[in-house]
């Protein structure tokens, strides 16, 4: 019996239960991913007992000799592989890895422009609710209407009428390539900051599969977690001018002891990212992005922009008589996990939405490739279909425990295989 099992088996069988809707489900989920079993070693470990307020060299208790040698670690792996100056990844999300960039370029009450939430952008980008939308003033930009697209046109015109102190570039969905050169030269012409948040594509642009926002951004934002395929947690990246003022807006600005244990499996996933066969995944996922689309196309759906570059696809239903919502719930019953999202010029509130989010990281970590997407592109459809036949939904749901069966995730975890 485990120390866990033994000491609360309430919420040891629920993490068994949740083993056991991830292993035999499809993750469709595109900010989600599975870690290696290094990472979950280093993210579970002794780490996670040590405080260490402050950085390497510089911190405010004793006993960080240790400590201090992995936060370097992570922070030299992370400056190499994105080939950028400086690192700080103490943030413990993508979210607070905005925070911090926000706190340390802007004021209250400074105007800032990013993504419009309902064409792509994320919470932490403006939303009414969300520190970004409370303390600053945002100005919204969105995709064109013919190709859904950033219009850049606008976002140009948009940055000379409000002189932003910050242009934000990026997405939490949107399937298309993101020209940083292009925000670059409209940051420069308005004398603004400008932020590439890579949350989502961190993993494509380490293999070269998306460009770098590198030459163009004062800052990065990433998550760790999503196709960088790390522990949950966020880094800030940016160039040696603003690192001072960075890293004291993190701590002590904004959080106190950094979770060590995290940052450990941080340094695991950064290591992880410089190998060829990471390249290899993040190529894969991109491959099966663009199987899935075209397959859902062939099955008469429309998917926003025509396609992807990415690692997901935009699925319109407003044509299937379903929103987005209920087509998450149908999907769940038949054993695929997706999220409701809206779409560009969406009529329904993102409660509802109009279209699903699809992606496929992690069922590529379970190396599943185009067949398999194809058969997930057939499933999802009839499910959506024969939304209340419960045969064909029960069917389904045997064909995804089988075809999961066939692609184990943590059947190996004990040995480490
Ligand atoms: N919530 C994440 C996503 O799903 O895109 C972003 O933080």
């Amino acid at each position: 019996m485990s120390p866990l099992q033994k000491t609360d088996p309430e919420i040891f069988n629920i993490i068994d239960q949740e083993r056991m809707r991830q292993e035999y489900r499809l993750e469709l989920i595109a900010s989600e991913n599975f870690t290696s079993f290094a990472v979950m070693e280093a993210q579970g470990s002794i780490l996670t007992n040590k405080y260490a307020e402050g950085y390497p060299g510089h911190r405010y208790y004793g006993g960080c000799k240790n400590v201090d040698v992995v936060e370097d670690l992570a922070r030299t792996r992370a400056t190499e592989l994105f080939g950028v100056e400086h690192a700080n990844v103490q943030p413990h999300s993508g979210t607070q890895a905005n925070m911090a960039v926000y706190f340390t370029v802007m004021d209250p009450g400074n105007t800032y422009l990013g993504m419009d939430l309902a064409h792509g952008g994320h919470l932490s980008m403006g939303h009414p609710k969300n520190f970004s939308g409370k303390i600053y003033r945002v100005i919204p930009y969105s995709v064109r209407p013919d190709n859904h697209r950033i219009d850049y046109d606008l976002v140009r015109d948009l940055a000379k009428k409000h002189k932003p102190r910050m242009i934000i570039a990026g997405a939490s969905a949107y399937p298309r390539i993101i020209d940083y050169s292009i925000f670059g030269e409209i940051a420069k012409e308005v004398d603004a900051v400008l932020m590439a948040d890579i949350a989502h594509i961190a993993g494509l642009v380490v293999a070269g599969l998306h460009p770098s926002p590198a030459p163009y951004a004062d800052f990065i934002t990433t998550t760790t977690h999503k196709t960088l395929r790390g522990p949950r947690g966020g880094i800030v990246m940016c160039r040696k001018k603003w690192a001072p003022a960075l890293d004291s807006c993190i701590f002590p600005g904004m959080q106190g002891g950094p979770l060590m244990h995290v940052i450990a499996a941080k340094a695991v996933a950064l290591k992880e990212a410089r190998t060829q066969e990471f390249k290899d995944y993040q190529s894969e996922v991109v491959l099966n992005a663009r199987t899935l689309g075209e397959e859902l196309m062939n099955l008469g759906f429309r998917i926003v922009s025509g396609g992807t570059d990415n690692h997901l696809v935009l699925v319109d239903l407003t044509d299937k008589g379903v929103n987005g919502a209920q087509a998450q719930e149908i999907l769940e019953s038949a054993g695929i996990t997706v999220n409701k999202n809206t779409i560009p010029f969406d009529p329904l509130p993102p409660g509802k939405a109009s279209g699903i989010r699809i992606g496929t990281p992690a069922v590529t970590t379970r190396k599943m490739g185009p067949d398999e997407m194809r058969l997930i592109a057939l499933w999802i459809s009839e499910a959506i279909a024969n939304r209340s036949n419960e045969s064909v939904i029960g069917r389904i749901i045997e064909n995804v425990r089988e075809l999961c069966g066939r692609f184990p995730l943590y059947m190996n975890l004990d040995n480490g295989d």
